[in-house]
């Protein structure tokens, strides 16, 4: 399957078609020629956005006004210039730009076209409100058609949801035998995977802002139901709270910048809210405030709903739709990913292009506090949770930017003089870094560097023992997942370690080119030593890893 079959397959060229309109008109070429701006065919332009939306679009925004990534605006990338910009794409940056060129991911031709496609006028793509939502609602499976009770023998709650990023698919494998139960196709450039509070439904989100819902209790797992709920997204999510239990989903687009909160069941959209507004600090407007992170409160019938460029996190209680309850805090700007901390009750984010994190107290609804990491642009994933032999209970995080691991204490009653400040930095193997894991019963910490531009950072992790975060300068050990799983071509980076249900084992993606093998590596907790490599000629581009329990009960 090539790159250009599967944006075929998908509704996601619907994106890229009308925004390739919109820039092609966009570029006056004479205007633009006479000015020293590169003029693009409309052929260009075409494969310029697709390229955009599915390697640039993410960090620097579709109106490329910035947020992990820098802004892209033409004053900007004028001023640098075509060298400077095929230069930057092709080697990357220790700031955590990808080096798209020398990684091989990219072709010196395609590197060439961007570097002229941000000098020339970005367009807004089209509008996608509760009309268009609903039109792509579809019910697969009706609710009085399935199951009453479970109908497979699966062990579900050892279940993990992979992943498998550009073929469009999740894998279902099974966290005991690591067989393949099955493959669902359901969005483009698939990101993440969560759990309903009974364990029960399966929710998917892909880069086109399609959800898919799987019933796990089917005899063999699969979609019940599907709705866009916009042109691009990131983050999706279910009620969590006690009697609201699958009661309601909830997802955050980038694209329009909104969210939506549908029905748990069935997805039927029920509300759909606009992001647009003002920055939280300069109370500037601001037009594409992109929903990030989005977790379900435990402690209120809430979804806690990050706003990255206006730097605002909405506390959005979904008693009454029709009443919509909103809390806003004012946080920091470039909020991103995060999780809770050990007790369920404070939930961290990254505001990243800040090096800062943000706390919220889930049950007083209010800002706890914001903390300046100590490295840069910190990317938690979910972050790591455990009990430091010194410092008590504290949640971790590693760095785009650079080889910090930044532990920060998080029990203001037992450890009151450590909480939410950093009481510990680490150094780890470099910057690069997405995510971190441990799991409670382990006394392991995992730090991924995939991003690194040194091959042999990418293609490995670096575990630190927690027993001795007592020293100065903790050491690491080196795990050599790329070559333990024997694939010795392609970039392999090594991606989001996720522990199974009973915290001895931890799985890595071998994360390889869409023509290349790809694999997944199990890891024994205890030993550190190798225990299993899945290999599967279906297993395409595997990224995040979903274990159901642990994301079922937010166990990180
Ligand atoms: Fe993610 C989580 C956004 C690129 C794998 N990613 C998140 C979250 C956000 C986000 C907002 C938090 C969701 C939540 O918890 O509700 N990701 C973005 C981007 O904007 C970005 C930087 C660029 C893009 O174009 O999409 C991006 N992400 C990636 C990848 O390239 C990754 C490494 C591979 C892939 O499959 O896409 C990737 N992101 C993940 C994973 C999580 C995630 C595995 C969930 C981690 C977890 O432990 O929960």
């Amino acid at each position: 399957m090539t790159l250009k079959s599967i944006l075929r397959s998908t509704t996601y060229t619907a994106l890229v078609c009308a925004t390739a309109t919109l820039a092609s008109m966009s570029i006056s070429n004479a205007e633009d020629a006479a000015n020293g701006v590169p003029v693009l065919s409309a052929e260009e332009v075409s494969r310029a956005n697709q390229i955009y939306f599915e390697r640039c679009a993410g960090c620097h925004g579709v109106l490329r006004k910035g947020a992990t990534g820098k802004p892209l605006t033409t004053d900007i990338t004028r001023e640098h210039g075509f060298e400077y910009l095929r230069d930057f794409i092709t080697y990357g940056s220790p700031g955590g730009m990808p080096n798209w060129g020398t990684s091989g991911e990219m072709s010196a031709e395609d590197i060439e076209l961007m570097a002229k496609y941000v000098m020339t006028e970005p367009a807004a793509p089209p509008e996608f409100g509760m009309d268009k939502i609903k039109a792509s609602w579809k019910v697969i499976v009706p609710v009085d058609q399935r199951p009453t009770k479970k109908m497979n023998d699966l062990d579900i709650e050892n279940l993990f949801s992979v992943t498998l990023r550009d073929s469009g698919e999740i894998a279902l494998i099974d966290g005991d035998s690591k067989e393949i139960v099955t493959i669902i196709n359901t969005g483009y450039a698939v990101h993440i995977s969560r759990i309903s509070a009974s364990g029960r439904y399966l929710f998917v989100i892909g880069r086109d802002a399609k959800v898919d819902l799987i019933d796990l209790w089917m005899e063999m797992p699969g979609k019940v139901a599907e709705v866009k709920v916009g042109s691009e997204a990131r983050s999706v999510e279910t009620s969590k709270y006690k009697g609201w239990e699958d009661k309601y989903a909830i997802a955050g687009a980038y694209w329009p910048p909104q969210y939506v909160i549908m029905d748990g069941e069935t997805l039927e959209p029920k509300k759909v809210v606009s992001t647009r507004g003002m920055t939280y600090d300069t109370q500037e407007y601001h037009p594409e405030p992109r929903v990030a992170s989005i977790v379900a409160s435990h402690y209120a019938p809430e979804f806690i709903v990050t706003v990255k460029e206006t730097g605002k996190i909405l506390m959005v209680n979904y008693e009454d739709l029709d009443a919509l309850k909103v809390t806003t805090i004012d946080a920091e700007r470039f909020l991103h990913d995060g999780g809770f901390d050990s007790t369920g009750r404070y939930f961290i984010v990254a505001a990243n292009a800040r090096n800062k994190v943000a706390i919220v107290d889930t049950k007083d609804s209010q800002l706890e506090a914001i903390v300046e990491t100590g490295g840069t642009t910190p990317h938690p994933g979910r972050g790591a949770n455990f009990v430091h032999p010194t410092y008590g209970p504290v949640w971790a995080t590693s760095h785009l930017g650079d080889e910090i691991v930044s532990l920060i204490g998080t029990d203001p009653e037992g450890h009151p003089d450590q909480a939410w400040k950093v009481v510990q930095m680490l150094e780890g193997q470099g910057g690069g870094s997405l995510f971190i894991k441990t799991h409670p019963t382990s006394k392991h910490l995992y730090v991924d560097t995939p991003l690194n531009p040194d091959i042999e950072t990418s293609t490995s992790v670096a575990v630190f023992k927690i027993d001795e975060m007592t020293q100065e300068e903790p050491e690491y050990t080196v795990l050599p997942i790329a070559e333990w799983a024997g694939l010795t071509e392609g970039p392999r980076r090594i991606v989001q370690g996720e522990f199974n249900k009973a915290g001895d084992e931890i799985w890595f993606s071998v994360w390889n080119g869409l023509d290349q093998e790809s694999a997944i590596v199990v890891v024994d907790d205890k030993t550190l030593k190798l225990k299993k490599v899945i290999k599967d000629k279906r297993l395409v581009t595997p990224t995040g890893k979903f274990n159901v329990y642990n994301t079922q009960y937010d166990v990180y």
